[in-house]
């Protein structure tokens, strides 16, 4: 048995934020000593990706990425992401263990997760959607964080735009705590952005893994 088979799932609980297009369910489901062990293990187990795939394009310069990042998933599945293909590699214990705490709580078997280790409050995620073409649009992404609590801020997609098309629709912030899941229930992901902006004087590591379930070729 693996310390997350002892959780207890129906009274885990959870808060639902729902708003024009958002629909997001958030949890701290993993007790904090479960949740330390868990983080202690990853950081024994994950070695992320170097080379192309550490570095990021943007205007046509190559910058390392102000993160780490890897990939697991299931035999053959690959993910576009950023211009880049990234292979997912063989489940390690840890992350294995994960997904199929997620199939108890959810009942979705998911095939992909991409990692991104923060090794401090510079490390960051820039606004985005996850939102690619092999990602089935009907299932939550669902992502899981340990370690340094960091806010998650989620931005409507007219919100972002300039001039009479703009609206004044407020961004959305979530304090990703130690051992918490979220879950962004379709369509949040086709119309809000999400980001993980840097927050200097929070100094400490934090892991987090989202989960995603692929669309059937
Ligand atoms: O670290 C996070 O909470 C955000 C991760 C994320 O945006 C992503 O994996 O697409």
């Amino acid at each position: 048995m693996n310390s997350l088979q002892k959780i207890d799932v129906p009274s885990i609980n959870w808060k639902t934020i729902r708003k024009e297009g958002l629909n997001v369910d958030y949890a701290v489901a993993i007790p904090r000593i479960i949740a330390n062990g868990i983080l202690k293990e990853l950081e024994k187990t994950l070695e992320y990706f170097t080379g192309d795939l550490s570095k990021i394009t943007v205007f046509g310069k190559v910058h390392p990425l102000p993160r780490q990042q890897v990939a697991y998933g299931d035999a053959g599945v690959t993910y576009r992401y950023s211009g880049k293909t990234i292979p997912a590699l063989p489940w390690p214990a840890p992350v294995l263990a994960l997904r199929d705490f997620l199939e108890t709580i959810k009942g979705i078997k998911y095939e992909f997760v991409l990692v991104n280790k923060y090794r401090n409050g510079n490390d960051h995620m820039g606004e985005h959607r996850d939102n690619e073409p092999e990602l089935d649009p009907d299932y939550p992404i669902a992502s899981i964080s340990f370690g340094q609590e960091r806010p998650f801020v989620l931005k409507h997609k007219d919100a972002r735009k300039a001039g009479p098309d703009k609206k004044p629709i407020p961004p959305v912030k979530i304090d990703l705590e130690h051992g918490s899941i979220l879950f962004m229930n379709p369509p949040t992901n086709e119309i809000w952005y999400h980001s993980l902006p840097t927050r200097k004087k929070l100094l400490g590591v934090r892991i987090n893994l989202t989960f995603r379930k692929m669309r059937m070729k």
